[in-house]
């Protein structure tokens, strides 16, 4: 064997550098998509990491002849020149004139689903019963490219502004959010919980780190079917300490929303084309106490029932008043009620039945909710008890007030609830590659 280099030779040309290389017979290796054969000649659509390439074979080309091995979902390498494409409306696209395929493996079924059509047309149980296979389809895949570019932001712009990446555990003492929603574990005879945010570790961390970010898996036990609730899914949280007050929480997220939107319109514009999205312009975010929207809501909407909290038509009515008022896809809503959120969170020592909180509707929908948390322990002890929950199961979490922590706040993001409106799908399962929910854990 020979010693690693440590470089890996591109044996696949990517269609990007396809224009330098006019005239030229160059290789790339991907699967065959899609064979459109026109009785003299055939188109064959090769997919790549992140493209399809339109190959033309003809015996024109080269003494090469297509056998009957070449089959969709195969995998190749194709060798070919390249020329430019006929285009209909007469925009700069190149195709590779076949002179060989070479079959690297052969699958040993035909698809259950068609993925090589413009979209995936089965119902979304279909969809997601043979994920490994519909997620191969270009438009399938583009959702969770865009998914990695929402991602990708908000790494780069919190670890720009000094944020520290962390991972924090996932089975954990205590339930963080409280309420039923928590995964009961047998671990060793003792029960655990597995983690339903990284609340308790990330408020750890602060006066390490001072400022630390987590992207990552959590759990919800939700007993209900909803187009917006998972099991499993990945929240973007961040934490910062020493801010002056929660709004340098909300000033954040602004930044690194507008980062995301930009870096989505620069670096993932193929998949920005291909699923049309409508990215949102964000130059400020509009904010509206809790108290003030619930009025609006109450004097607008009929049979509401929750007054502590929004129910989704509220939230879809706000996303609504929000674009006509300020133009904006986005809107926080401030100070919910004290009674409504979990036992971290830093009251308003103006008014105590609310609090220092917020949530982010994006186009009538939450993605985000965050605000001040308690520092001192004496008063996070005393909430504890309020709330009837024993300080002294909390012991771990309390270190963190006992022994000093600066006044501090953050948020969670959930990824695929982001991507959803981003995108304009109904169901959050739409923008979840595998997803958990109450019916399926399975593929
Ligand atoms: P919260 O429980 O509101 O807050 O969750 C934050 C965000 O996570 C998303 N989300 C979900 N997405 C899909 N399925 C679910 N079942 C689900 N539940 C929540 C939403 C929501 O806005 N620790 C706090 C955050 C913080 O204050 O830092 C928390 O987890 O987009």
């Amino acid at each position: 064997m020979q010693d690693m280099t440590g470089v890996v030779p591109v044996t696949s040309m990517p269609y990007s550098q396809f224009k330098e290389h006019v005239g030229e017979q160059v290789a790339i290796k991907g699967a065959i998509h899609n064979i459109r054969d026109m009785s003299d000649f055939a188109f064959i659509i090769v997919r790549t990491a992140r493209e399809l390439i339109q190959c033309v074979y003809s015996p024109e080309f080269s003494d090469y002849r297509l056998t009957p091995d070449v089959v969709e979902q195969c995998s190749a390498k194709v060798t070919g020149k390249v020329v430019p494409s006929e285009t209909r409306d007469g925009s700069e696209r190149y195709e590779l004139q076949i002179s060989d395929i070479e079959i690297l493996s052969t699958p040993a079924a035909i698809p259950p689903v068609v993925i090589s059509k413009k979209q995936v047309t089965c119902d979304l149980a279909t969809n997601l019963d043979y994920r490994p296979v519909t997620l191969r389809n270009p438009k399938e895949r583009a959702i969770f490219k865009i998914q990695e570019g929402i991602q990708r932001g908000f790494r780069e712009f919190l670890t720009k502004q000094n944020f520290t990446e962390v991972h924090t555990p996932k089975i954990n003492f205590a339930g963080a959010e409280g309420g039923t929603n928590v995964f009961k574990l047998d671990y060793f005879g003792k029960t655990v919980y597995l983690a339903q945010s990284p609340q308790l570790y990330k408020q750890a961390l602060v006066p390490v780190f001072e400022r630390v970010f987590e992207i990552g898996p959590v759990f919800r036990a939700e007993h209900h079917d909803t187009s917006r609730h998972l099991n499993e899914y990945i929240s973007m949280d961040f934490e910062m300490g020493f801010i002056e007050d929660f709004t340098d929480i909300m000033n954040m997220e602004t930044g690194a929303l507008q980062y995301i939107m930009n870096l989505l319109k620069t670096e993932y514009a193929p998949e920005v084309e291909l699923l049309k999205v409508d990215i949102p312009e964000i130059k400020t975010i509009p904010c509206v106490k809790f108290k003030d929207a619930k009025a609006l809501c109450m004097k607008k909407l009929k049979n509401i029932t929750d007054m502590k909290d929004f129910e989704p038509e509220e939230e879809a009515f706000l996303g609504k008043w929000a674009k006509q008022q300020f133009g904006s896809d986005f809107l926080f809503v401030t100070h919910y009620l004290s009674a409504k959120r979990p036992f971290y969170t830093m009251d308003d020592p103006e008014d105590p039945e609310v609090t220092l909180s917020f949530d982010l509707l994006f186009r009538g929908l939450e993605i985000t909710s965050g605000g001040q948390r308690i520092h001192d322990y004496n008063m996070q002890v005393e909430k504890m008890k309020k709330l009837g929950m024993n300080p002294d199961e909390f012991e771990t979490y309390l270190m963190l007030h006992k022994y000093g922590a600066p006044p501090h706040g953050g948020l969670g993001l959930g990824l695929e609830r982001l991507t959803m409106h981003l995108l304009g799908f109904k169901n959050v399962r739409y923008a979840t590659m595998f997803p958990r929910d109450i019916n399926r854990v399975t593929p």
